[in-house]
Protein backbone atom coordinates (compact mmCIF):
# COMPACT_ATOMS: atom_id res chain seq x y z
CA UNK A 1 0.00 0.00 0.00
CA UNK A 2 0.90 3.71 -0.71
CA UNK A 3 2.09 4.96 2.68
CA UNK A 4 0.87 8.30 1.47
CA UNK A 5 -2.57 6.94 0.53
CA UNK A 6 -4.69 9.31 2.52
CA UNK A 7 -2.05 12.75 2.05
CA UNK A 8 -3.60 15.83 -0.48
CA UNK A 9 -1.08 17.61 -0.95
CA UNK A 10 -1.03 19.84 -3.81
CA UNK A 11 -5.14 19.07 -3.26
CA UNK A 12 -7.23 22.06 -3.24
CA UNK A 13 -10.63 21.44 -0.88
CA UNK A 14 -13.73 24.36 -0.80
CA UNK A 15 -15.68 23.31 2.58
CA UNK A 16 -19.04 25.46 2.27
CA UNK A 17 -19.83 27.21 5.86
CA UNK A 18 -16.71 25.72 7.41
CA UNK A 19 -16.49 29.38 10.23
CA UNK A 20 -16.89 26.82 12.63
CA UNK A 21 -18.64 23.57 13.94
CA UNK A 22 -18.23 20.17 11.99
CA UNK A 23 -17.19 22.08 9.01
CA UNK A 24 -14.09 23.90 10.29
CA UNK A 25 -12.71 20.66 11.93
CA UNK A 26 -13.92 19.16 8.56
CA UNK A 27 -11.31 21.60 6.55
CA UNK A 28 -8.80 21.65 9.47
CA UNK A 29 -8.29 17.77 8.58
CA UNK A 30 -8.37 18.45 4.95
CA UNK A 31 -5.83 21.12 5.54
CA UNK A 32 -3.20 19.04 7.94
CA UNK A 33 -3.47 16.21 5.18
CA UNK A 34 -1.81 18.10 2.55
CA UNK A 35 -4.71 20.09 1.02
CA UNK A 36 -5.13 24.04 0.16
CA UNK A 37 -7.93 25.37 2.01
CA UNK A 38 -10.74 27.39 0.96
CA UNK A 39 -14.25 28.04 2.76
CA UNK A 40 -17.02 30.47 3.10
CA UNK A 41 -19.55 31.32 5.02
CA UNK A 42 -22.21 34.30 4.55
CA UNK A 43 -21.67 36.55 7.48
CA UNK A 44 -18.37 38.41 7.02
CA UNK A 45 -17.38 38.71 10.43
CA UNK A 46 -17.52 35.27 10.57
CA UNK A 47 -15.02 34.70 8.01
CA UNK A 48 -12.72 37.31 9.40
CA UNK A 49 -12.94 34.92 12.72
CA UNK A 50 -12.35 32.08 11.60
CA UNK A 51 -9.24 33.12 9.06
CA UNK A 52 -7.84 34.08 12.50
CA UNK A 53 -8.53 31.01 14.16
CA UNK A 54 -7.05 28.74 11.03
CA UNK A 55 -3.71 30.83 11.09
CA UNK A 56 -3.77 29.81 14.80
CA UNK A 57 -3.79 26.30 13.64
CA UNK A 58 -0.62 26.74 11.48
CA UNK A 59 -3.51 27.05 8.08
CA UNK A 60 -2.81 29.40 5.43
CA UNK A 61 -6.90 29.44 4.40
CA UNK A 62 -8.58 31.84 2.37
CA UNK A 63 -12.37 32.53 3.35
CA UNK A 64 -14.34 33.47 0.86
CA UNK A 65 -18.16 35.61 1.72
CA UNK A 66 -21.59 34.11 -0.34
CA UNK A 67 -24.73 32.29 -0.04
CA UNK A 68 -24.47 28.63 -1.42
CA UNK A 69 -28.46 29.49 -2.94
CA UNK A 70 -27.02 32.11 -4.85
CA UNK A 71 -26.28 30.65 -7.99
CA UNK A 72 -25.38 33.77 -9.74
CA UNK A 73 -22.52 34.87 -6.69
CA UNK A 74 -21.53 30.75 -6.29
CA UNK A 75 -20.47 30.81 -9.89
CA UNK A 76 -18.54 34.28 -10.00
CA UNK A 77 -17.17 32.91 -6.87
CA UNK A 78 -15.99 29.87 -8.09
CA UNK A 79 -14.06 31.52 -10.75
CA UNK A 80 -12.55 33.92 -8.44
CA UNK A 81 -11.55 31.01 -6.59
CA UNK A 82 -10.20 28.89 -9.49
CA UNK A 83 -8.28 32.22 -10.56
CA UNK A 84 -6.34 32.89 -6.92
CA UNK A 85 -6.50 29.77 -5.57
CA UNK A 86 -6.45 26.69 -8.46
CA UNK A 87 -9.38 23.90 -9.85
CA UNK A 88 -10.99 22.89 -7.41
CA UNK A 89 -10.78 19.07 -6.01
CA UNK A 90 -12.41 18.67 -3.47
CA UNK A 91 -15.84 20.05 -2.35
CA UNK A 92 -17.36 19.60 1.05
CA UNK A 93 -20.98 20.70 0.84
CA UNK A 94 -21.15 21.21 4.79
CA UNK A 95 -23.54 24.55 4.66
CA UNK A 96 -26.91 23.84 6.53
CA UNK A 97 -29.37 25.05 8.43
CA UNK A 98 -32.16 23.28 10.75
CA UNK A 99 -35.26 24.44 11.50
CA UNK A 100 -37.47 22.75 14.35
CA UNK A 101 -41.55 23.42 13.89
CA UNK A 102 -43.92 20.79 14.04
CA UNK A 103 -44.92 20.02 10.50
CA UNK A 104 -49.09 21.11 11.52
CA UNK A 105 -47.08 24.47 12.33
CA UNK A 106 -44.57 24.78 9.73
CA UNK A 107 -45.24 28.01 7.15
CA UNK A 108 -43.71 26.65 3.38
CA UNK A 109 -41.81 29.54 3.07
CA UNK A 110 -39.67 27.92 6.24
CA UNK A 111 -39.48 24.63 4.74
CA UNK A 112 -38.33 25.81 1.46
CA UNK A 113 -35.91 27.80 3.21
CA UNK A 114 -34.44 24.65 4.56
CA UNK A 115 -34.69 22.77 1.18
CA UNK A 116 -32.74 25.57 -0.08
CA UNK A 117 -29.97 25.82 1.73
CA UNK A 118 -29.73 22.25 2.48
CA UNK A 119 -30.33 20.60 -0.50
CA UNK A 120 -30.36 22.80 -3.75
CA UNK A 121 -27.43 24.65 -1.96
CA UNK A 122 -25.11 21.31 -2.62
CA UNK A 123 -26.41 21.12 -5.93
CA UNK A 124 -25.70 24.11 -6.88
CA UNK A 125 -22.27 24.19 -5.35
CA UNK A 126 -21.44 20.62 -7.55
CA UNK A 127 -22.78 21.77 -10.83
CA UNK A 128 -20.66 25.02 -10.44
CA UNK A 129 -17.73 22.91 -9.26
CA UNK A 130 -18.32 19.71 -11.59
CA UNK A 131 -16.70 21.64 -15.52
CA UNK A 132 -13.41 22.16 -13.17
CA UNK A 133 -12.86 18.83 -11.93
CA UNK A 134 -13.93 17.27 -15.51
CA UNK A 135 -11.57 19.47 -17.17
CA UNK A 136 -8.43 18.21 -14.51
CA UNK A 137 -9.67 14.46 -14.81
CA UNK A 138 -11.27 14.30 -11.50
CA UNK A 139 -12.43 15.39 -8.22
CA UNK A 140 -14.46 14.31 -4.86
CA UNK A 141 -17.62 15.77 -3.55
CA UNK A 142 -18.68 15.07 0.27
CA UNK A 143 -22.20 15.89 0.95
CA UNK A 144 -22.89 16.29 4.39
CA UNK A 145 -26.09 13.96 5.19
CA UNK A 146 -27.54 13.54 8.71
CA UNK A 147 -29.53 10.74 10.82
CA UNK A 148 -32.24 12.51 8.96
CA UNK A 149 -31.37 10.92 5.69
CA UNK A 150 -32.97 7.70 7.41
CA UNK A 151 -34.93 8.56 10.28
CA UNK A 152 -37.58 11.09 11.12
CA UNK A 153 -38.70 12.82 14.32
CA UNK A 154 -40.94 15.39 15.74
CA UNK A 155 -40.28 18.83 14.59
CA UNK A 156 -37.98 18.38 11.62
CA UNK A 157 -39.60 17.64 8.22
CA UNK A 158 -37.91 20.06 6.22
CA UNK A 159 -34.54 19.11 7.42
CA UNK A 160 -35.45 15.65 6.88
CA UNK A 161 -37.26 15.74 3.50
CA UNK A 162 -33.75 17.94 2.78
CA UNK A 163 -31.42 15.54 4.09
CA UNK A 164 -33.16 12.82 2.62
CA UNK A 165 -32.83 14.15 -0.91
CA UNK A 166 -29.19 15.29 -0.04
CA UNK A 167 -28.48 11.21 0.23
CA UNK A 168 -30.38 10.32 -3.14
CA UNK A 169 -28.61 13.76 -4.86
CA UNK A 170 -25.24 11.95 -3.52
CA UNK A 171 -25.77 8.65 -4.91
CA UNK A 172 -27.65 10.40 -8.27
CA UNK A 173 -24.31 12.72 -9.12
CA UNK A 174 -22.32 10.04 -7.91
CA UNK A 175 -23.58 7.79 -11.06
CA UNK A 176 -23.67 10.52 -13.52
CA UNK A 177 -20.30 11.75 -12.75
CA UNK A 178 -18.36 8.40 -11.98
CA UNK A 179 -17.38 7.96 -15.97
CA UNK A 180 -15.32 11.51 -15.37
CA UNK A 181 -13.90 10.35 -12.54
CA UNK A 182 -14.97 12.44 -9.94
CA UNK A 183 -16.33 10.43 -7.26
CA UNK A 184 -19.67 11.99 -4.87
CA UNK A 185 -20.15 10.64 -1.81
CA UNK A 186 -21.73 11.60 1.94
CA UNK A 187 -20.83 11.95 5.27
CA UNK A 188 -24.37 11.10 8.03
CA UNK A 189 -22.85 12.39 11.36
CA UNK A 190 -24.75 11.01 14.57
CA UNK A 191 -25.94 13.57 17.03
CA UNK A 192 -22.89 15.99 17.46
CA UNK A 193 -22.11 18.75 20.25
CA UNK A 194 -22.02 21.85 17.82
CA UNK A 195 -23.89 25.36 17.97
CA UNK A 196 -26.57 23.60 15.82
CA UNK A 197 -27.75 21.10 18.59
CA UNK A 198 -26.98 23.77 21.77
CA UNK A 199 -30.24 24.09 22.67
CA UNK A 200 -31.00 19.91 22.46
CA UNK A 201 -27.95 19.76 25.09
CA UNK A 202 -28.84 22.11 27.84
CA UNK A 203 -28.35 20.69 31.36
CA UNK A 204 -31.64 19.08 32.23
CA UNK A 205 -32.69 18.82 28.43
CA UNK A 206 -34.84 15.48 28.24
CA UNK A 207 -33.36 15.34 24.99
CA UNK A 208 -29.82 14.93 26.19
CA UNK A 209 -30.14 11.69 28.27
CA UNK A 210 -32.23 10.59 25.12
CA UNK A 211 -29.65 10.62 22.26
CA UNK A 212 -26.94 9.49 24.52
CA UNK A 213 -29.28 6.72 26.02
CA UNK A 214 -30.14 5.96 21.85
CA UNK A 215 -26.32 6.31 21.06
CA UNK A 216 -24.47 2.61 21.70
CA UNK A 217 -21.34 4.71 22.09
CA UNK A 218 -23.08 6.25 24.66
CA UNK A 219 -22.15 10.27 23.93
CA UNK A 220 -22.71 13.20 22.01
CA UNK A 221 -20.40 12.91 18.83
CA UNK A 222 -17.52 15.59 18.46
CA UNK A 223 -16.58 17.69 15.07
CA UNK A 224 -13.26 15.88 15.33
CA UNK A 225 -14.87 12.58 14.82
CA UNK A 226 -15.96 13.58 11.50
CA UNK A 227 -11.86 14.39 10.66
CA UNK A 228 -10.58 10.50 9.58
CA UNK A 229 -13.64 10.00 7.25
CA UNK A 230 -13.64 13.47 5.55
CA UNK A 231 -10.06 12.43 5.16
CA UNK A 232 -10.31 9.28 3.88
CA UNK A 233 -13.45 10.11 1.11
CA UNK A 234 -11.53 13.49 -0.02
CA UNK A 235 -8.40 11.43 -0.79
CA UNK A 236 -6.95 8.37 -3.30
CA UNK A 237 -8.08 5.96 -0.91
CA UNK A 238 -11.44 6.32 -1.48
CA UNK A 239 -10.70 6.43 -5.78
CA UNK A 240 -13.73 3.26 -6.21
CA UNK A 241 -16.03 4.51 -3.07
CA UNK A 242 -18.78 6.03 -5.39
CA UNK A 243 -22.99 6.87 -4.25
CA UNK A 244 -21.57 5.79 -0.72
CA UNK A 245 -22.91 7.53 2.67
CA UNK A 246 -20.58 6.70 5.85
CA UNK A 247 -22.57 7.13 8.91
CA UNK A 248 -20.28 8.51 11.90
CA UNK A 249 -22.86 7.80 14.29
CA UNK A 250 -21.46 6.11 17.11
CA UNK A 251 -23.74 2.84 16.44
CA UNK A 252 -27.10 5.02 16.32
CA UNK A 253 -28.52 2.92 13.23
CA UNK A 254 -27.31 -0.32 14.26
CA UNK A 255 -29.41 0.32 17.65
CA UNK A 256 -32.85 -0.68 17.87
CA UNK A 257 -32.79 0.97 21.40
CA UNK A 258 -32.44 0.14 25.39
CA UNK A 259 -34.99 -2.38 26.45
CA UNK A 260 -37.35 -0.22 28.80
CA UNK A 261 -36.11 -1.42 33.05
P1 LIG B 1 -23.77 24.87 12.37
O1 LIG B 1 -23.01 24.85 13.65
O2 LIG B 1 -25.11 25.48 12.36
O3 LIG B 1 -22.91 25.47 11.15
C1 LIG B 1 -23.42 25.54 9.85
C2 LIG B 1 -22.57 26.46 9.00
O4 LIG B 1 -23.20 26.63 7.72
C3 LIG B 1 -22.44 27.85 9.61
O5 LIG B 1 -21.13 28.30 9.42
C4 LIG B 1 -23.45 28.65 8.80
O6 LIG B 1 -23.18 30.01 8.73
C5 LIG B 1 -23.26 28.02 7.43
N1 LIG B 1 -24.35 28.32 6.52
C6 LIG B 1 -25.68 28.13 6.75
N2 LIG B 1 -26.38 28.52 5.67
C7 LIG B 1 -25.49 28.94 4.74
C8 LIG B 1 -25.60 29.46 3.42
N3 LIG B 1 -26.80 29.61 2.84
N4 LIG B 1 -24.48 29.78 2.75
C9 LIG B 1 -23.27 29.64 3.33
N5 LIG B 1 -23.09 29.17 4.59
C10 LIG B 1 -24.19 28.83 5.29
O7 LIG B 1 -23.91 23.41 11.89
P2 LIG B 1 -23.05 22.11 12.24
O8 LIG B 1 -23.72 21.44 13.37
O9 LIG B 1 -21.59 22.41 12.26
O10 LIG B 1 -23.44 21.31 10.94
C11 LIG B 1 -22.72 21.36 9.72
C12 LIG B 1 -23.44 20.46 8.74
O11 LIG B 1 -23.58 19.15 9.30
C13 LIG B 1 -24.87 20.90 8.40
O12 LIG B 1 -25.15 20.59 7.07
C14 LIG B 1 -25.72 20.06 9.34
O13 LIG B 1 -27.01 19.90 8.87
C15 LIG B 1 -24.95 18.78 9.33
N6 LIG B 1 -25.17 17.90 10.49
C16 LIG B 1 -25.03 18.36 11.77
C17 LIG B 1 -25.21 17.46 12.83
C18 LIG B 1 -25.07 17.86 14.27
O14 LIG B 1 -25.45 17.06 15.13
N7 LIG B 1 -24.56 19.01 14.60
C19 LIG B 1 -25.51 16.15 12.56
C20 LIG B 1 -25.67 15.73 11.24
C21 LIG B 1 -25.49 16.62 10.21
P3 LIG B 1 -24.00 31.07 9.65
O15 LIG B 1 -23.48 30.89 11.04
O16 LIG B 1 -23.62 32.38 9.05
O17 LIG B 1 -25.45 30.74 9.53
C1 LIG C 1 -32.43 17.25 15.62
C2 LIG C 1 -30.97 17.43 15.30
C3 LIG C 1 -30.52 16.73 14.07
C4 LIG C 1 -29.05 16.64 14.01
C5 LIG C 1 -28.38 15.82 13.01
C6 LIG C 1 -28.54 14.36 13.27
O1 LIG C 1 -33.08 18.24 15.92
O2 LIG C 1 -32.88 16.10 15.60
O3 LIG C 1 -30.57 18.74 15.28
O4 LIG C 1 -31.33 16.59 13.10
O5 LIG C 1 -28.43 17.88 14.04
O6 LIG C 1 -28.56 16.19 11.70
O7 LIG C 1 -27.73 13.65 12.44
Amino acid sequence: MDKDIFRLDGKVALVTGASYGIGMAMAKALAHAGATLVFNDRNQEKVTTALKEYRQDGIDASGYLFDVTDEKAVKEHIDRITSEVGIIDILVNNAGIIKRIPALEMEASDFREVIDIDLTGPFIMSRAVAPGMIKKGGGKIINICSMMSELGRETVSAYAAAKGGLKMLTRNLACEWAEFNIQVNGIGPGYIATPQTAPLRTEGHPFNSFIIGRTPAARWGTPEDLQGPVVFLASGASDFVNGHILYVDGGILAYIGKQPK
